[in-house]
């Protein structure tokens, strides 16, 4: 069962100025940064409010780090802006699949590694009315790393 909005993907061409912009406007912190290698990109998390059931929410900066990422190939067709949304679930791996039985494309056949080694699978943008839409299972206590 999808529970919360675990985090908005927000896809930039240079992390520590968008990281600014989001700390200095609104006086959100950052709670991690990451380098995900698979997924081409450096990170931050940034907290915005806890959830009922037991998770957070949080807005993920995204930079590519490579130029055949998907983040990379996304800013040069449509610059800067929001590129996903994310829902978190208890079990991101039963989820997926009732989802895939619905008729929605699963990009992966097992979910990947994530956010604060969270697992992640994604839904193709073209069967979800133009959103890119990730399910994630938080690991079980992720941790400020600040
Ligand atoms: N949101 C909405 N639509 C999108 C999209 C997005 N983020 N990315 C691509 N699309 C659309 C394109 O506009 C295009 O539509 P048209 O054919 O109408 O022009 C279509 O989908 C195909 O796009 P593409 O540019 O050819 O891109 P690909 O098919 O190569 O890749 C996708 C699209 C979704 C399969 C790929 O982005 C993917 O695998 N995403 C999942 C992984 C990911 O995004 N990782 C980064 C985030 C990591 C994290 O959250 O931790
Ligand atoms: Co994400």
């Amino acid at each position: 069962m999808l529970t919360r909005i675990d985090h908005i993907g927000i896809a930039c061409h240079d992390l520590e100025k968008t990281v600014d912009f989001y700390t200095s406007t609104y006086g959100f912190e950052v709670f991690h940064t990451e380098v995900n290698e698979e997924q081409g990109v450096r990170e931050a998390m940034l907290k915005i409010n806890e959830t009922s059931d037991g998770g957070a929410s949080y807005l993920q900066l995204l930079e590519p780090i490579r130029e055949d990422s998907t983040v990379a190939k996304w800013l040069a067709k449509n610059g800067e802006g929001v590129h996903h949304i994310a829902f978190g679930t208890a079990d991101v791996d039963a989820d997926a699949a009732a989802i895939k039985d619905k008729g929605v494309r699963v990009l992966y056949d097992e979910p990947r590694i994530g956010s604060m080694g969270s697992r992640i699978t994604f839904l193709h943008p073209k069967d979800c009315h133009g959103v890119l839409t990730e399910l994630v299972t938080s690991a079980a206590e992720p941790s400020a790393d600040h």
